[in-house]
């Protein structure tokens, strides 16, 4: 039978405040496993805490809301357990580019096959408001009442200076353009990171859909663009004034499931462990 997008409603409805960029994600990530044929049942959703962990709660495939800043090690672990399935893991920019940003390091320098959706609301939602390391250099909010004084991040450089097979940006405000992005990072083999533009509409008045709208321009309308010249996406990536979104770079690597010894082929949940003797290691402890 055909995958359809309703096979991936739940019966629960989500809370996130009206307006906020978190719905246009949902939808996307829904339509996207839908155009890809992607069955519900092999489909593990991981997520961070934040307003956007929740979404795993409101798509009907197989959950984990995990811990804040630790999505990818555990959504690494699943993979790693059965490859079979497609992986997708969502943070916050607070959850992934904060407390989460070493695991983020190690994963682009792996490779494990899945697709990391960063909702970059450019604060922390559920926290109610305060910055993170991508709000914009003079920032006001409840933790920095006299503006960021820091550079904010610049996630899109940093992934492909680690070495990433697939970078790209998205925006919550155009769902089509974003389920393109997502079949393209969930297609591809290896690890893929989208950062999504996503306007908290209760805590961020300055980033808003009007500002991205005005701020964003759409890298497949650009003449010459080629995704897999790594030089022209780097230059993408430093570029000041206005946001480029789309597919920034795509590469080709091994992946590290590819490449774990003696395991190459076989995810441990196919294991056959009927014949394993442990008796002698159960020995030790008894
Ligand atoms: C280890 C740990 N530190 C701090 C918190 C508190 N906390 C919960 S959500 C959150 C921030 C969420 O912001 P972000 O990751 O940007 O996601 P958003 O809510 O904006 O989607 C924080 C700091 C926590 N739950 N666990
Ligand atoms: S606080 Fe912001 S990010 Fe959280 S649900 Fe509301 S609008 Fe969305």
């Amino acid at each position: 039978m055909p995958v359809e997008l309703k096979d991936f409603h739940t019966v629960a409805r989500p809370d996130w405040c009206p307006g906020c960029g978190d719905f246009g994600i949902q939808v996307a990530v829904k339509q996207a496993l839908t155009n890809l044929q992607i069955e519900p049942h092999k489909v593990a959703y991981v997520s961070d805490i934040g307003c956007s962990g929740k979404i795993v709660h409101w798509v009907n495939v197989y959950g984990l809301h995990s811990l804040h800043g630790r999505a990818v090690p555990v959504a690494s672990g699943v993979k790693m357990a059965n490859r079979d399935l497609t992986v997708l893991v969502d943070a916050g920019d607070g959850g992934g580019y904060g407390i989460g940003v070493g695991h983020l390091v190690h994963a682009l320098r792996r490779n494990i096959d899945m697709t990391y959706l960063i909702h970059d609301n450019m604060v922390y939602g559920l926290t109610k408001g305060q910055m993170t390391p991508t709000s914009c250099k003079g920032y006001k909010s409840p933790s920095s009442p006299f503006g960021a004084i820091e550079e904010s991040l610049n996630p899109m450089a940093m992934a492909l200076s680690l070495g990433a097979t697939f970078v790209a940006r998205g925006s919550a405000g155009d769902a089509v353009h974003l389920t393109r992005i997502l079949e393209e990072a969930i297609k591809h083999k290896g690890f893929a990171l989208v950062d999504i533009f996503q306007p908290c509409v209760t805590f961020n008045k300055i980033n808003t859909y009007a500002y991205f709208l005005q701020n964003t321009y759409n890298l497949d309308k650009l003449e010459g663009y080629d995704r897999h010249n790594f030089q022209m996406a780097m230059e993408k990536a430093l570029e000041v004034g206005k946001y480029p979104v789309g597919i920034l770079y795509q590469s080709e690597r091994p992946t590290y499931e590819e490449q774990d010894p003696g395991r190459a082929h076989v995810a441990a949940v196919n294991l056959d462990i009927d014949e394993v003797d442990i008796s002698a290691l159960m020995g030790k402890y008894c």
